[in-house]
């Protein structure tokens, strides 16, 4: 068995990545890096405030999508990718049936937890590879898998699909 001393040494040696992960998977609210996403509200993480901070590392460790998708905001077919939006709601243990999503705008759509659960929804944290700018709809972009599920292409869905998005509230 490591000494503390020793297993310190060995997570400082693998960079701030590598030391980050065991922290999201215990669901501890301290992201090292900027927060991009605050999740509140009916989630049995958070602690007593019930708030739980993701930085673009906590969110690399969760269950991650990666596809080509269509979408009415880009041209032809742009490669998202980012986490399940079903390993966000376990991450965090989301117990509501609505999810507020709000952008830097303010503009929110209340999303039913359902549709995380039925489809493989993406809050997309990248496109072509590179963490998406705010200027185009970044940080983080609700993509719905147009790709497989052509039938959600409707402007309900569109809805939905928040861009620039900052916080979700579990309802
Ligand atoms: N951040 C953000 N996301 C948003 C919106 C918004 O105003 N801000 N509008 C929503 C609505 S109601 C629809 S129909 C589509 C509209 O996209 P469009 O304005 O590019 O047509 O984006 C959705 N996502
Ligand atoms: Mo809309």
């Amino acid at each position: 068995m490591l000494s503390r001393r020793t297993f310190l040494t060995a997570s400082l040696a693998l960079g701030t990545g590598a030391a980050l992960a065991p922290v999201a998977r215990a669901g501890i609210s301290t992201p090292g890096g900027r927060t991009l996403l605050t999740v509140t509200g009916a989630i049995r993480a958070g602690g007593p405030t019930k708030s739980v901070a993701f930085d673009l590392a906590m969110l690399d460790d969760l269950a991650q999508r990666v596809a080509k998708v269509r979408t009415p905001w880009t041209d032809g077919e742009v490669e998202f990718s980012g986490p399940l939006g079903s390993a966000l709601l376990d991450a965090v243990g989301a117990e509501g049936a609505t999810l507020r999503i709000t952008a830097l705008n303010d503009y929110a759509a209340d999303v039913p937890a359902a549709d995380f659960r039925a489809y493989p929804v993406m809050l997309a944290t990248r496109v072509s590879g590179r963490p998406i700018p705010v200027r185009e709809k970044g940080p983080i972009f609700v993509i719905y898998p147009f790709d497989v599920m052509p039938s959600l292409y409707t402007e309900a869905t569109f809805a939905k699909s928040v861009w620039q998005v900052k916080s979700i509230d579990v309802l």
